[in-house]
């Protein structure tokens, strides 16, 4: 039988596993790594802790995107740390201004048919050019650089066929809209999404790169496009062609789920709030005030969005009653605008134009005002992620921003008229000066930290049985935004665990950190899909500062399933789902003989309190169960390197 791309990608990176059994654990060699500074600063101090001299990847490249609005010293230590820590172990630097993670590895690193992990949840964004590129929490990144192979569960394979051709006005975001109102936040679990049909001829890489950016939102492990005619010309015109290899799927490949999407039909849709699969078309929620529109972030902030942007606002204004800001995704996408004049468009149009970086995506600045609604072209319109609290966000693409702010009111860009034809050029203007290369091996760099930086902490270590009350219960689809929120107020502290953990899920109960800490052992409950959305191992270690040992849930979401597993808190998943019913804050739990529980993969939990037992999953594989009884990733890998 024919393989699918994805396991074409993974036949030739696999060093252990069956790739024949789905969901069973797979090991894959790593070819590039990618870090941001918001996850970068733990990676490399867990790297430090390793003790390894230089990264063994072929590529590693350390971005400065998340925190950049420097409002401290804690920013610009933090920055002088990964930057110092990149060169000592032979990590790229790509400095703060040189652009977005994602799209600056879009446009000079990725390669079709490699394998990239970035410790960044949006990493899949390299799948479109045909690279196997999925998100890791910082540990898992940092064993990559020293060489380590990347655990993941044999993921399932679906495939979307594109058929016809985009309408004016309809675009690649329109694309990923769809795709999350047919399968949801869940619905990608477990997953690979391939994407093929006579309808991605059209679609050029950023545009691509669009669609399997947001099939992180799909809860995917990742999604890829086929190498192809449109790949070598995107790595023609980046200087890069020497790296295009032809890619795509066998013919008799097979796929656990075949999805159609007709696009000659597809209309302009929008991500109401709080959930990036709360899918409508813009006509039906037309009309609805708007004070805030933002162009960006990894999603869509290539040169031919932002050719789109200003072509659109040319000669047009932003309306008075609404906030407009436009970062481009790189230092070469915002040249190569100004150089060919569009820039001026956006300007003149009373736009604000932001940095090069994330930005507004992770409430960095731009929050909307109270009670607000915000029109994003970007990836995620959880609760309280920009930054205000009360207000919505809701996602949609480029056009129907422009078209929203000149407006006032969501509008279907088709009511713009005629979409100016852009003139995309042959090659991009390649500088890359914003990324300083590490200190040749072997020279005497150092490593300079600020006092930021506090060390991580210690992991419990395992114990067989545990008594704990229970300090939180939460409902279905938790996100790492609720657990360990971002925002300019928070993200300065990434490197600051003790600081960080006042903040732990004050998004849906402001008492939870002061209660765990008080509680001194605890345990979670959640619903299902628990822990979605970031791949910020936050979630997981400030949990563990504050002394959760177990978090009992419907379901999990995989990377942090993967953070907790490397910070050695238990992973459980309820074996009957209405068992969750009726547990409640303070209910005193007690777990019995966990080892032998984890070996068979149940355990029986006492509520004490509701004098009522029930079962609990553990369903964890040889590597998992070794890493929980060595009390987290670090001590397992230094374990290994010991007996190696
Ligand atoms: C996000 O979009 O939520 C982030 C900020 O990029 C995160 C990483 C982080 O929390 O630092 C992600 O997607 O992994
Ligand atoms: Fe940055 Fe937003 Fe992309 Fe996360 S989703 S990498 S915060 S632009």
């Amino acid at each position: 039988m024919g393989l699918t791309i994805a396991e074409k990608i993974i036949a030739s990176h696999l060093v252990d596993g069956d790739m024949t059994k789905k969901g069973s654990q797979i090991a894959l060699r790593i070819d590039q790594t990618l870090t941001q500074d918001a996850t970068g600063t733990m990676a490399y101090l867990e790297f430090e802790t390793m003790g390894i001299p230089r990264v063994k990847t072929e590529l590693s490249v350390a971005y400065v995107d998340h925190n950049t609005l420097g409002a401290g010293f804690e920013n610009a230590d933090d920055h002088r740390y990964i930057r110092s820590a990149a060169s000592k172990f032979g990590v790229r630097f790509s400095r703060p201004g040189n652009g977005i993670c994602h799209q600056v590895h879009l446009e000079r690193f990725g390669r079709p048919g490699a394998t990239l992990i970035g410790s960044d949840s949006h990493t899949p964004t390299c799948g479109g050019l045909g690279m196997l590129a999925i998100g890791a929490g910082g540990m898992d990144v940092a064993v990559a650089m020293g060489g380590g192979a990347y655990y993941i569960s044999m993921p399932k394979m679906y495939r979307v066929n594109l058929h016809g051709k985009l309408r004016p006005f309809v675009t690649a975001k329109d694309i990923s809209l769809e795709i999350l109102r047919i399968l949801s936040v869940k619905g990608g679990v477990g997953a690979i999404v391939e994407w093929g049909g006579e309808g991605i001829a059209e679609l050029s890489v950023p545009e691509r790169a669009t669609i399997t950016n947001m099939g992180t939102e799909l809860g995917a492990t990742t999604s890829i496009f086929p190498s192809d005619e449109v790949t070598r010309a995107f790595l023609r015109a980046q200087g890069r062609e020497d790296v295009y290899v032809p890619l795509a799927s066998d013919a008799d490949a097979s796929y656990d789920r075949v999805i159609d999407i007709d696009l000659d039909t597809l209309e302009p849709l929008i991500a109401m709030p709080h959930s990036p699969d709360n899918v409508v078309t813009v006509k039906s929620v037309a009309g609805t005030r708007v004070d805030q529109v933002c162009v960006g972030s990894c999603t869509n902030s290539s040169l031919y969005d932002m050719l789109k942007v200003s072509a659109l606002l040319r000669g047009r204004r932003v309306a008075d009653t609404v906030d407009m800001s436009v970062s481009p995704g790189s230092r070469q996408v915002l040249s190569m605008l100004s150089a060919c004049g569009a820039l001026g468009d956006i300007i003149a149009s009373g736009a604000r134009l932001l940095e090069c970086a994330c930005g507004p995506c992770i409430g960095m600045g731009f929050s909307p005002n109270s009670g607000g609604l915000s029109l994003r072209t970007f990836n995620r319109n959880f609760e309280g992620r920009s930054g205000t609290r009360d207000a919505g966000v809701c996602l949609v693409s480029p056009e129907t921003a422009v078209a929203s702010a000149i407006y006032g009111v969501i509008t279907d860009p088709r009511e713009l008229g005629v979409m100016p034809k852009i003139d995309m050029p042959d090659a991009f203007a390649v500088d890359d000066g914003g990324v300083i290369m590490p200190a040749p091996a072997g020279s005497d760099s150092e490593i300079l930290r600020g006092p930021n930086i506090k060390p991580f902490p210690e992991s419990a270590g395992f114990s067989d049985s545990i008594s704990a009350p229970v300090s939180l219960v939460v409902g279905d689809n938790i996100t790492t935004d609720h657990i360990m929120p971002a925002g300019a107020k928070i993200l300065p502290y990434r490197s600051n665990i003790p600081y960080l953990s006042r903040f732990c899920f004050s998004v849906c109960d402001e008492g939870f950190s002061e209660r765990a800490k008080s509680m001194g052992q605890s345990i979670i409950i959640g619903g299902a899909n628990y822990g979605q959305g970031s791949s910020r191992e936050h979630a997981a270690l400030v949990p563990l500062y504050l002394g959760v040992r177990a978090v009992i849930v419907k379901s999990f979401a995989r990377i942090h399933m993967a953070n907790l597993i490397n910070a050695s808190i238990l992973p459980l998943t309820f074996a009957d789902p209405a068992d969750a019913d009726g547990i409640e804050i303070g209910d005193m739990l007690s777990l019995n003989d966990i080892g032998d529980g984890i070996k068979r993969g149940t355990i029986t939990v006492r509520n004490e309190t509701k004098n009522k037992s029930f079962d609990v999953k553990c369903e964890l594989s040889l590597r998992m169960r070794e890493i929980i009884l060595a009390g987290g990733l670090l001590p397992y890998t230094k374990k290994a390197g010991e007996n190696a």
